[in-house]
Formats: structure tokens, C-alpha cells, sequence
């Protein structure tokens, strides 16, 4: 055995906080179904029989749970909200925790998700979502976190699979002093958990203390410096202790490994760092190909394979305030991912803030819809400065950076001012706006300035790219010209990259273990000609002015009732920003009206779902449509447009009506192009689309599927770094 473990095992008085769930008891689809088993039980009762050693179950389930499981072991309930000695159940607040306003909401939530569950507790609840389906994980955390979200006294924490509610205060680390103090003087604690509420109680420990962490095939950071990879170590470690205290045996050899540092080293060798807000979420090494919703993800994915880069990028996650984020590598995928967790701070003022209330309304021309909040600045500059941080331990000196849009405008100048010597490049994935607009950013000649220090900003069309030098020129001392943008003893180049899909996943998209409910979802449609809408919901994707056109045609052309379905399919984004609440209520609202005003007995005009879909069913759903409806008030370039004309069956193609001010409508010039803001116009365009002869789609999708062929995500991605390349 260790000299490490030796002294600490054999230490009088010691205490062992012991996590449950995860940590003694293997995960199990449903909290009712993951019991201690009788050798857990008799493991438990053994340990806490030993002298001089307090063994505490420190657990996030009920009294109720726990004393069933438990007689004559120290326990703490609930994350701390109680714990029970040799006595009876004490509180850790006398303060009673309110969850009567959540429930009606909550039923809502888990009706929409009926493979979702709610565990109810005295002090909070747990929402368990490991039964659904990936595709619809992701917008169920981001529904389920507006919700909770709305109630200030309870704080969501997204953890492995489940989200724990519960009041601020109640964190395991309650636990260390109480167990600390049964142990008295001069007492060693041994904590072992799995998830991040252990890493609470981790925090708490003291000089002397020592902390494992049961990995599960996770590589997140952890405050434990010893780790275990399964439950069953855990408990063949927990039998040889209970041997040695008991005088059984003379040694532990089942014991922990070292947490391995951040494997710096690995990093730090790439030539190539992609940084961006978000990572993204990706399957197995296996296959290696991203999984995400976002167009973003699927863009990068081959550039990033073929190169064997590292990607940096926001891992989801938000930590307190009061500690410090520390990049780590996320699961073993191809290509790396290097993650960073946001701040609350941060993620309410940068991310929510400055990006999400600022830039992303102004570029995409809303200016009426734009918070400015000094705060949102200085947390914006901020984080630029963790990621800078983290970028340069991940990257050569001389190696590649290409970092991703509006949220990282900042990062050459905070890379050059760390001594970053390699290319620096941007690819700016939303419009860029005129000079009269960007001016109204009190921060804009910041911006600019730095903006000035990488080497090439791509835009997705020239209109933007005008758009950017005009500002320049209009704004800033900076000489234009056709070399490109000097200023001081630098020179920045620009140009036109419009990104692309990857066409041929649309095209031959086949997943039977998906087609069973878009087969279902077509045939509840029924005859009706389908018209499809796919978009996260966003104000600049023009659902509303989408729906309202539906109803004109409706309303002005009876001949297509009942002829025709409009069926919108909208990914959850951002819920916790006021305008994407609002704006999902007046999507609703609208369906709404149209159903109760033209609906029929055996024909519903608009069907609306809010959730994502896997990628085959959507290109399974595009396929059946005879209009792909994309027509966003403005948009960068607009994916779900050439992803529909991939999905297209050649022979009896249908239209793409597509909005004049998306980006794909400079290469889609044969889509039927549509003004989203003129309503009835956009009535009369879906019209011809629905009525136009079999040979002109032809004609029309050939052309479009050669351009979508012609420029892909994989192109795209080489073009930008080729261009980058170029510019040294
Ligand atoms: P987005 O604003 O996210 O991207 P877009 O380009 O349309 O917009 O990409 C959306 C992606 O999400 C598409 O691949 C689509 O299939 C997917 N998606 C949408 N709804 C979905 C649903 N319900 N279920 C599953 N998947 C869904 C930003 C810019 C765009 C720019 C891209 C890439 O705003 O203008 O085209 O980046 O640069």
C-alpha cells in the first residue's frame, strides 16, 4: 500500500463521507430502480460499526430513502437538508423549502416528455431525463432550466442526466463540518463521490483530508486527486479498509489512481485550435462525426478531423462565481475537445448579455431589441481573457488559430498581447451590419481595434464583407485597401467563404430507427401537400411573419384549405432570454388563431412542434415537403435552405421559397426568393411555389443541388484555412 493511503487508513479518528448513487449503488434508468443491494447494505453496516471511524452516507436522496436502506449509520439526506447522527433527524434550516407554485408547470413539462420523471423531496426535486432520447435531452434541459429558473429561490444543476433543484444553500460541503465535528479532535476525512455535487463536499475538505472521485468514464475537472473508474472498485476499496480496521488483514491493494493533470502536454502540441463560444456535442470516437444542432458544428467537423485539431469552447456548464474555471479535455473524441465552464457571472453577462442582448440583435438589424449594460462589456472582455488564456496552453506559439463568431470578436488581440506569433483568423457566422448601426455600440471603436489584430475575417457573403469595410473606412483611422486593412504595423485581410452542409448526409439519410414516428407524423398530415419550416427559435428566423402568410394564403385562396399543411418545426434556443419567451408565446398564439379559424374536422392547417429532431428526420421530413418555408428576416447564410435542396428527390423535386435577406439567397439564386416583411407578397410566392409545373422544379432544383454540391461544409472549411494560410 501507498504511504499515502497507509497513514490516512489507518488514522485515528477518520471520517468517510460516502456518496450513494453512482458511488456505491451503479446508475440505473430510474432512481426506484437503483437500490443498495445486501452487500452494499453489509459493507455499510460493517463500517460503521468500526471504532474510531465515522462512516456517513452523504446523499441527495429522501430520510425516507435512506433509513430504509440504513439502520445505525450516520446519514445526510437531501444534500446536507438533513442529517441524522445517533439521534433523530435534525434540519440544517428550520425554513420549510416552497414547491407548491413549480408543480402545475412541472406536470406541463413532464406531459411533453412522458419518458422524463419527477422525484419530489422535502428540500427541492430532482427532474431525471436519462430515458430520453438524445435528440431530445438537449431541449429538455434547456425548457426545464427556463422553468426552474423563473423561481429564485431554487438553483438547477444539470448533472448526470438529472437536474437537482434545489435552494442555493443546500451543497454536500454542509456535510464536512457536521462529520468533522462527530470525528473530533485531530480528525482525517476520506470523501468519495461521482458527480458534481461531490465536488462541492471535495471542496470542503481540509489539509489532510483526501478526496476520490468515481469517474465513469468521464474526464471532467474534479477536486479529488485520487480516482476510481466504476462503482465496484469503490466498494472492493470500501471491503479491504473495513478488513484493515477491523485487524483482518495488513494492507488495502485495491486502491485509487492518481488524478491525472490536465494532459497539458498533448494540447499544447497542436498546430491547429479551433475556438469557439460552444463545443459541440459529439458521438463516439468511433465515427467521430459531430452530433449537434447547429450549423456551426457540422461546418468544422471535417476541417477539424483531417488536421487532427483541438477545439476550445464553452463545455455547457456554469460554475459559482467564486471559483475559477480550468480548461480540461472532454471524453475521448477526434478531434479534441477542450472545454471551459462559464462563470453564473459570465454566462448571464457575456454570453446572455453582451452577446445574446447585444451583438446578435444588432448585427441581425434590431436595433430596437438591443440591451446595452457596461456590465455585459466588461464581462465580455473577460472572458475573451479566459479564453486567451486557455488558448495559448493549448496551442503551438506559431500554430493556427480559427476562432467562430460573435462571441470571440476580441480574441487575436488578447492571443498577440500573450505572445501568440501564428495566424489568427475569424469567420464571422451572422450578418455583418452597416456603419450606422455598428456605431450605435458605445464599444465600438474597441471592437474594430480589435477586430484589426487577426490576420483574415471570412464573411459569408460580400454584402457583409461591404458592410465591414465601409464601417471600417467610415469608423476608423485603419487604411482600406485592395491588399487589405493596414493599420499601425498591421495588415488584416478579408473575404467571402460561404459555408456549406455536408450534402450527401441529406441525401441519403436512412436511419429506420428513426423513420417509425416521422412515418407516423406523415401519415396524422395525411394527403394535404406539407409546407416545412425548420429553425431554432429565434426572432430573425420570421416564424410569425411565416405563420401570418400561411393564413393570408389560407384566408385569400380558399381553394387550398384543406389542400395544404404548414407544419413548423422549431429547435428550443436561448428560453432564457425575455425576447425568445416572448417570442415562442406569440408563435403559439398565432398557430393558434389559424387552427381555431380555418381548421376542420379532419384537417388541422398548422402543426407545430417544439423540439429537435435527429438529422435523418429531418432530411426523412424535407423530403416529403413540397415547399421547404425558409424565410428569416435576415440570417448569416441559413443551413436548414441547403439541406432541404440535398434532400430533394430529383425526379419530383419540391421549392425552396427562401428569403431575399438570408445569406444563402446570393448562392440559391433559382430558390423562389420571398420578402418575409411584405406578408401578403410572401402569400403569394408560397401560392406559386405550391402550384409550379413539375418541370420547372426540376429545372430549378438541378441548378440549386449543383450549387449546394459545388460548395460544402468540407470546402468551406478548407477555403478559410488556405486563405489563412495565405495571408503569412
Ligand atoms: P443558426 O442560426 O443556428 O446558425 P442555420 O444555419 O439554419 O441557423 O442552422 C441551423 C441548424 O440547426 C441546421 O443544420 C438545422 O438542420 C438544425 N435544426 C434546426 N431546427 C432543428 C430541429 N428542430 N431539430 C434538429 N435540428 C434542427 C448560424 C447562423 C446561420 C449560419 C450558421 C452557419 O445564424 O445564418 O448559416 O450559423 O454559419
Amino acid at each position: 500500500m501507498s504511504e499515502h493511503f497507509d497513514q490516512l487508513l489507518r488514522h485515528s479518528p477518520l471520517g468517510i463521507l460516502c456518496d450513494l448513487d453512482g458511488t456505491l449503488v451503479p446508475f440505473a434508468p430510474t432512481p426506484e430502480e437503483a437500490v443498495p443491494d445486501e452487500a452494499v447494505k453489509s459493507l455499510v453496516k460493517r463500517a460503521s460499526a468500526l471504532r474510531n471511524v465515522t462512516f456517513v452516507i452523504v446523499s441527495g436522496r429522501t430520510r425516507d430513502f435512506l433509513e430504509q436502506h440504513f439502520q445505525g449509520t450516520y446519514l445526510i439526506a437531501e444534500h446536507g437538508a438533513f442529517r441524522r447522527g445517533d439521534g433523530a433527524w435534525e434540519p440544517l434550516r428550520d425554513e420549510p423549502v416552497e414547491l407548491a407554485n413549480l408543480a402545475v408547470r412541472l406536470d406541463e413539462l413532464l406531459l411533453r416528455y412522458p419518458k422524463a420523471s419527477v422525484e419530489r423531496k422535502s428540500a427541492g426535486l430532482v427532474l431525471h431525463y436519462r430515458r430520453l432520447s438524445r435528440g431530445d435531452r438537449e431541449a429538455f434541459v434547456v425548457e426545464a432550466t427556463a422553468l426552474l429558473d423563473k423561481i429564485p429561490l431554487l438553483k438547477p444543476n444539470p448533472s448526470t442526466l438529472a437536474i437537482d433543484v434545489r435552494p442555493a444553500y443546500l451543497q454536500k460541503s454542509t456535510a464536512v463540518p457536521w462529520v468533522r465535528e462527530h470525528c473530533g479532535n485531530g480528525a482525517r476525512l476520506l470523501a468519495i463521490g461521482d458527480d458534481l455535487t461531490d465536488e462541492h463536499m471535495f471542496g470542503a475538505l481540509e489539509v489532510g483530508d483526501d478526496a476520490i472521485v468515481v469517474r465513469h468514464g468521464e474526464t471532467r475537472r474534479t477536486k479529488a486527486r485520487w480516482e476510481f473508474q466504476e462503482t465496484g472498485q469503490v466498494m472492493a476499496f470500501l471491503e479491504e479498509l473495513v478488513a484493515l480496521r477491523e485487524g483482518l488483514r495488513t494492507t488495502v491493494t485495491a486502491l485509487p489512481k492518481a488524478v491525472e493533470l490536465r494532459p497539458r502536454g498533448r494540447a499544447a502540441a497542436q498546430s491547429l485550435l479551433v475556438v469557439s463560444n460552444r463545443l459541440p456535442s459529439m458521438r463516439s470516437a468511433k465515427d467521430g462525426r459531430p452530433e449537434s444542432v447547429g450549423g456551426l458544428v457540422s461546418a468544422l467537423g471535417p476541417a477539424l478531423q483531417k488536421r487532427g485539431g483541438l477545439w476550445l469552447g464553452w463545455n455547457g456548464k456554469t460554475i459559482d462565481d467564486d471559483e475559477e474555471p480550468v480548461p480540461a479535455l472532454e471524453g475521448d473524441f477526434s478531434p479534441g475537445l477542450l472545454g471551459l465552464d462559464l462563470k453564473e457571472r459570465w454566462y448571464r453577462d457575456y454570453y446572455n448579455g453582451f452577446c445574446n442582448k447585444v451583438l446578435w440583435p444588432l448585427f441581425h438589424i434590431f436595433p430596437s431589441r438591443v440591451r446595452f449594460a457596461h456590465s455585459g462589456w466588461l464581462a465580455y472582455e473577460e472572458v475573451h481573457r479566459v479564453f486567451a488564456d486557455a488558448a495559448v496552453n493549448a496551442v503551438a506559439p506559431d500554430g493556427t488559430v480559427w476562432a467562430h463568431d460573435y462571441h470571440l470578436l476580441l480574441l487575436a488581440r488578447d492571443l498577440r498581447a500573450r505572445g501568440h506569433t501564428g495566424p489568427i483568423g475569424h469567420f464571422l457566422h451572422i450578418p455583418f451590419p452597416p456603419p450606422d448601426l455598428f456605431e450605435m455600440l458605445p464599444w465600438h471603436r474597441e471592437i474594430l481595434d480589435a477586430m484589426l489584430s487577426f490576420d483574415l475575417l471570412g464573411f459569408h457573403t460580400p454584402g457583409f464583407m461591404r458592410n465591414f469595410l465601409a464601417t471600417v473606412g467610415s469608423l476608423h483611422p485603419a487604411r482600406v485597401s485592395d491588399e487589405g486593412i493596414e493599420y499601425q504595423d498591421r495588415r488584416t485581410r478579408t473575404g467571402v467563404f460561404p459555408i456549406g452542409i455536408l450534402p450527401g448526409d441529406y441525401k441519403n439519410a436512412e436511419a429506420p430507427e428513426f423513420a417509425e414516428e416521422i412515418e407516423g407524423l406523415l401519415r396524422i398530415l395525411g394527403p394535404a401537400k406539407l409546407v416545412l419550416g425548420v429553425d431554432r427559435l429565434d426572432y430573425t428566423k420570421g416564424i410569425p411573419e411565416r405563420l401570418l402568410a400561411f393564413g393570408s394564403l389560407l384566408e385569400r385562396y380558399p381553394e387550398f384549405r384543406t389542400k395544404v399543411s404548414l407544419l413548423q418545426i422549431s429547435v428550443p434556443s436561448r428560453a432564457d432570454v425575455t425576447d425568445y419567451a416572448e417570442q415562442r408565446s406569440q408563435v403559439e398564439e398565432i398557430v393558434g388563431r389559424i387552427n381555431g379559424q380555418y381548421g376542420e374536422a379532419h384537417w388541422v392547417p398548422v402543426r407545430y412542434f417544439y423540439r429537435a429532431y435527429e438529422q435523418a428526420q429531418l432530411a426523412h421530413l424535407y423530403r416529403a415537403a413540397s415547399v421547404g418555408y425558409v424565410t428569416p428576416l435576415r440570417d448569416g447564410m441559413n443551413l436548414v435552405a441547403k439541406e432541404y435542396v440535398a434532400a430533394q428527390s430529383e425526379d419530383d423535386p419540391g421549392v425552396l421559397l427562401l428569403s431575399r435577406f438570408a445569406g444563402a439567397a446570393v448562392e440559391l439564386r433559382e430558390a423562389l426568393l420571398t420578402n418575409p416583411y411584405d406578408i401578403d407578397g410572401m402569400a403569394d410566392d408560397l401560392r406559386r411555389a405550391l402550384t409550379m409545373p413539375l418541370e420547372e422544379r426540376r429545372d430549378r432544383h438541378a441548378k440549386l443541388l449543383a450549387r449546394v454540391y459545388g460548395s460544402t461544409a468540407a470546402t468551406w472549411g478548407e477555403a478559410f484555412l488556405g486563405a489563412l494560410a495565405a495571408c503569412r
